[in-house]
């Protein structure tokens, strides 16, 4: 069964800081990948996010204000190919076979930001899985076809949402710098963590849903907000996938949420009440 694993930009990358890229936890985390892919069965994905690469340069090249110059989309995509080649670098040391799979190569944007792919795109994920390759996908740049703008955001998030639905992934796990959803921003002292969260009835709002990055100057894709609105487009078909968000800078929790071990998390639900 596919498992895919959304690494968040916050904690591959620190996000207070422009460029800045967490070598220790990506190390961190490919031995926790290794640790799982040794004794199990699952095939897995790899999705993160651009972080204090990809948000920053989004933000600090002003490419939404000047119309995505060829150039400076040429810049950012290249950059996140990079932050990519670090993780796969990583976990190769550690022995995982795996593979970057550009998004910017794959997929396209439509009408309404819907995403656009290949019927080969999916078989080409799907051989690599049957190979026992990790496919390594992000947050990217791509073409937008039917936009003001040739170009636009690919969010991690999406990409994962839509794997998770048509690979039929059994888990679907975001690993945030977070524990989980809150009831108000987690900064503030009497924050509550949600426990379950039920994507059907809930509402987007700032004071219900919020995250620590929430409100970061370069932030371009909307923090955890979009992480479960991207979510709702695949509601129907996601019934049989647990789906978890939970804090991944917490040495030992993405090894246990794959392996099914308690941490502390929020876990999405899609059910009818
Ligand atoms: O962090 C955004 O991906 P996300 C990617 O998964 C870029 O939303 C290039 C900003």
């Amino acid at each position: 069964m596919v498992i895919i694993l959304k690494l968040g930009g916050s904690i591959i990358t620190d996000k207070s800081k422009p460029m800045k890229i967490r070598y220790n936890v990506i190390e961190r985390i490919a031995k926790e990948v290794r640790e799982f892919i040794n004794k199990n069965e699952d095939k897995l994905v790899i999705i993160h996010g651009g972080g204090s690469i990809g948000h920053y340069l989004v933000w600090k090249l002003r490419v939404k204000e000047e119309g995505w110059p060829p150039l400076k989309y040429s810049i950012i995509a290249h950059e996140m190919l990079k932050l990519s080649s670090i993780i796969a670098n990583a976990f190769i040391k550690e022995g995982i076979p795996s593979i970057v799979i550009p998004p910017h190569a794959i997929f396209s944007l439509g009408e309404n930001l819907v995403i656009k792919y290949g019927a080969q795109t999916i078989n080409i994920i799907k051989g690599y899985l049957d190979r026992n390759i990790i496919p390594i996908l992000y947050g990217d740049a791509v073409i937008y076809e039917k936009g003001n703008t040739k170009f636009e955001i690919l969010s991690g998030d999406d990409i994962a949402w839509l794997l998770a639905s048509v690979l039929g992934a059994r888990k679907l796990l975001f690993a945030t710098s977070v524990d989980g959803v809150y009831d108000k921003h987690p900064k503030e002292k009497d924050a509550k963590l949600i426990k379950e969260l039920n994507l059907r009835s809930i509402k987007f709002n700032e004071k219900t849903v919020s995250s620590k990055n929430n409100g970061k100057y370069y932030d371009v894709t909307g923090g955890m907000m979009n992480k479960l609105k991207a979510g709702m487009k695949y509601i129907n078909s996601l019934k049989d996938t647990e789906i978890l968000i939970f804090n991944g800078l917490i040495e030992g929790n993405i090894y246990k949420a794959l392996i099914d071990k308690p941490i502390r998390y929020t876990q999405v639900k899609i059910k009818f009440e």
